[in-house]
């Protein structure tokens, strides 16, 4: 291939590999804020007990905690996480969790709810 050629082949060809970069670095990036969406975690809360009795959480990861309750106020209460939601009846609530530390974590109602209140408890499992 003559010099000539070779430079219009770059002249000609620039635009489209320009335009395959953005197109492949703007493909990526929208599925990158996909997977960034917080994992939706459904607790719902009731005397006196939380349904589930348990859940498995990967450290450093954000879930989305949907937290409700019908009967009475509640919450769920992870001391050693340093986290506590209230949840109140009628009203669900979405919070935001990440867990820093892998363990099993007991969580607890933080607000007194009656004579149970005390044996209402869940397990989370923070893993790597
Ligand atoms: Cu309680």
């Amino acid at each position: 291939m003559s010099r000539m050629n070779i430079r219009r082949t770059i002249r000609l060809t620039t635009p489209f590999v320009l335009a395959s970069l953005v197109f492949c670095s703007t493909g990526p990036a929208r599925v990158r804020n996909t997977d960034a969406e917080p994992q939706v975690i459904e607790i719902h809360g009731k005397r006196f007990t939380y349904e589930p009795a348990e859940i498995t959480v990967h450290k450093g990861q954000t879930y989305n905690l949907h937290l409700s309750t019908d009967d009475v106020a509640h919450s769920l209460r992870i001391k050693a996480l340093s986290f506590n939601a209230v949840m109140k009846p009628g009203q669900p609530d979405d919070v935001l969790f990440t867990p820093e530390q892998v363990g099993d974590f007991k969580a607890d109602c933080g607000v007194f709810c009656g004579v149970g209140h005390t044996k209402m408890t869940m397990t989370v499992h923070v893993v790597e």
